[in-house]
């Protein structure tokens, strides 16, 4: 039989477009996802920067207009790394075409859009996947297969925490990923959706949560120009409201009898981009943090007796994880941007295979409803069930 080729239309091409095609390139180099990969079209509204991206990022062609790409017979894949506002209406139209769907988190801007995306993907019989890249930490994987193992026995608490600290300045603008309209929620969507997800794929479903946020600087300068994470505004810009939040915290049950916190922010001087998390379970405990990747700290009680009572730290990167096979000799560690490869590897996989793959669209919506509910009990001011 010929082996299969997947056609890949890239909707987006800043930050997430150039991390999803740095992937793309990479798959073939390391993995066999069982067919060949052809970077086909990358699409955005700026018809030059297109022309620019369109080469470095390694694509034939590009299109200034997403309706168009998700109609085209020659793609197979549409993946979508635009602001949140896009998410619902590409995922949709493309599932609606046929393609196959990957979409970066936070799934929509609120459930109802989630679930819509989710039925549409279902209907059409694509494979979905949302982009919960840090579940591909190599560290990460490690804390998984010893929780799934056993060796953490039932657990009690999980204890999370994101943090950056971007945005103290209050002359930073009013970027997109401020801006309601556009990102649905502030540090709870974007970065607590990262830890609210690992606590699901880790611990498991939430049961009840309660939750409170603060905005530390209510009116900023409207953008100018958008560079990256970051962008300028004029001298003389006009202040915006800020109608998100700038840190959330929130406390959970979990259905399995833990408890949990998380806390996202960006307003934490020093961290920038710490992701911090610990599971404290009857048998042990792990605790890691995204700044030091490669390292899992774990805590067995059966072996932790007298004087050299403590955590060990695991080199997590060293053989221990489901890709270690496919890449550099023990001791090369990997590093931010191979998580992207291991999450695409696995979606291009189901997709060459028809086989499931993981995190899907159910996952955003489980995260979706989370972070509604955290909502919700922040204007209530009670608990919340989810
Ligand atoms: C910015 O806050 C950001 O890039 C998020 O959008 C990502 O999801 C997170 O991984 C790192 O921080």
């Amino acid at each position: 039989m010929d082996r299969k080729t997947l056609n890949i239309g890239l909707v987006g091409y800043k930050f997430m477009g150039r991390a999803h095609s740095s992937a793309y390139m990479r798959i073939p180099m390391f993995f066999d996802p069982g067919a060949d990969i052809r970077l086909k079209s990358i699409c955005g509204r700026n018809a030059q920067w297109l022309a620019d991206v369109q080469k470095k990022f390694g694509f034939e062609g590009y299109d200034t207009n997403w309706k168009e790409l998700v109609k085209r017979p020659d793609i197979d894949i549409i993946d979508i790394t635009t602001p949140s506002n896009f998410h619902k209406e590409i995922a949709v139209a493309a599932a609606e075409n046929g393609k196959h769907v990957f979409c970066e988190k936070p799934l929509a801007l609120n459930v109802k859009d989630a679930e819509e995306m989710l039925a549409a993907a279902k209907k059409a019989g694509v494979k979905h996947q949302i982009g919960f890249n840090y579940r591909f930490a190599p560290a990460i994987q490690l804390a998984k297969k010893l929780i799934d193992d056993g060796r953490l026995g039932k657990i009690f608490h999980y204890r999370a925490l994101y943090l950056q600290d971007w945005i103290i300045d209050p002359a930073f603008p009013l970027v997109w990923r401020l801006d309601k309209k556009v990102c649905g929620s502030g540090s709870l969507g974007d970065l607590g959706a990262h830890i609210i997800d690992l606590g699901r794929y880790l611990v498991g479903e939430y049961d009840s949560v309660v939750g409170m946020e603060k905005t530390f600087v209510k009116q900023r300068p409207l953008v100018e120009r958008m560079e990256g994470l970051s962008g300028s505004a004029n001298a003389d810009a006009p202040l915006g409201n800020v109608e998100v939040d700038d840190a959330t915290v929130a406390m959970f049950d979990f259905k399995n009898g833990a408890i949990g916190t998380i806390e996202a922010t960006r307003f934490s001087a020093g961290h920038d981009n710490d992701m911090v998390f610990e599971i404290n379970g009857e048998k042990g405990s792990i605790r890691y943090r995204f700044e030091r990747m490669n390292e899992l700290e774990f805590y067995d009680r059966e072996n932790n007796n007298g004087e050299t009572k403590g955590f060990i730290n695991i080199a997590a990167s060293q053989g221990c994880h489901n890709y270690a096979a496919n890449w550099w000799p023990a001791g090369h560690v990997l590093g931010y941007d191979h998580t992207f490869v291991h999450e695409l590897y696995e979606f291009i996989k189901a997709a060459a295979n028809d086989a499931p793959t993981s995190p899907d669209f159910e996952d955003g919506v489980a995260c979706s409803r989370v972070i509604e509910a955290i909502e919700e009990s922040i204007k209530e001011r009670c608990w919340i069930n989810i």
